[in-house]
């Protein structure tokens, strides 16, 4: 007889078939999927059959395959991460490299390098001062991001968070801010901020030893204590840092499988706090620390995770036109659920 009150048993539908295939695939043991399933209210008898069911199935044979192949690749890729824990690895300083060592040494060995001396008498660095800006540009209609303290996935959801005003009253927002996240003109506000702003690009040196004749860049503007959290980006980079020091957490492009990245260029691991409770394989990743200054230039080769937090009010122009390939975005898969 049935019981009145008793649950109706659940119901075995296909996003429960997903997740039994992702947990056999990522080498999960079906007596502990079992236990899951029944513990969730479905029948034992229903589990097993379809646990057994997944097992024959040809579908999930090739699915391992490819995750076999997946993981020779992590093997491949684990090797230099390896070997780059036999030494603390840190970012080297070079005064003014020349434009064939930077090649050599660094940009063909996707390698970062922190390079002194090529803002020395950059106007940008004389002339940018709360007031040049806002007399010169403060009527400016400028777009900025607002509102990140209320939103964990604020770089993700950056779209959201835009927000126009005059250029001389974000001015002052950041003179009197002290330190906060909750806004930032980043390289995400560029469509609308490039013309809005294009004079100061005038300020900066060509830098043509490494860049594109007429190189343009993007304008981040933000009070002491902006964060970007830990990402990658889809090419080679500068950071050309005019006003203000940076702190850097860098990670190299072989330890990406471990770093939880399930989606495009993002990782939910802190940089601010690496929790290894929720992110044990963090345990193993070589974390490289640097202060960028005022007047050097950050190369952040493509693929280097990077967290950034500014420890003054500061201003960078990142830029990514450099005079080698620097096209691997091309490549990039289309489909970024990973
Ligand atoms: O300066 C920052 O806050 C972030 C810079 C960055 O992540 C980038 O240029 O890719």
């Amino acid at each position: 007889m049935n019981q009145p009150h008793a649950a109706p048993p659940t119901v075995i539908d296909d996003s429960w078939r997903g997740w039994i295939a992702e947990n056999l695939v990522l080498g999960g043991h079906p007596q502990a999927l079992l236990g899951v399933m029944v513990q969730k209210g479905i029948a034992e008898s229903s589990a097993r059959a379809e646990l057994e069911a997944a097992m024959r199935s040809p579908y999930l044979r090739g699915a391992l395959r490819l995750s076999n192949r997946v993981a020779k690749r992590d093997w491949v890729l684990g090797i230099q991460s390896r070997l780059n824990q036999l030494a603390p690895q840190k970012v080297p300083r070079r005064e003014r490299l020349s434009s064939q060592a930077f090649l050599d040494e660094y940009y063909r060995r996707n390698q970062p390098v922190i390079i002194t001396g090529m803002l020395d008498d950059c106007a940008a660095r004389s002339k940018w001062s709360f007031d040049y800006l806002a007399t010169q540009l403060g009527e400016r209609e400028v777009e900025v991001q607002f509102g990140r303290d209320a939103d964990p996935d604020y770089e993700i959801n950056s779209v959201q968070h835009r927000r126009r005003m005059p250029f001389g009253d974000y001015v002052a927002l950041v003179r009197d801010a002290g330190v906060t996240n909750d806004f930032y003109m980043t390289a995400n506000n560029d469509g609308h901020n490039r013309d809005a702003l294009r004079e100061l690009m005038s300020d900066l040196p060509p830098l043509t030893e490494y860049l594109q004749e007429g190189s343009s860049g993007f304008f981040w503007f933000g009070p002491a204590g902006t964060i970007t959290p830990f990402h990658h980006d889809l090419t080679n980079n500068f950071m050309i840092q005019v006003a203000g020091r940076k702190r850097l957490r860098l990670i190299a492009p072989c330890d990406t499988p471990k770093l939880y990245n399930q989606r495009h260029c993002y990782t939910p691991v802190d940089g601010r706090h690496i929790d290894l409770q929720r992110f044990p394989l963090m345990a193993d990743v070589q974390v490289i620390e640097c202060v960028l200054e005022p007047g050097e230039i950050l190369f952040l080769p493509v693929g280097w995770w990077h967290f950034v937090e500014a420890l003054d009010v500061t201003i960078t122009i990142s830029t990514t036109h450099f005079k080698w390939d620097n096209d691997f975005y091309t490549w990039y898969p289309a489909n970024q659920d990973f």
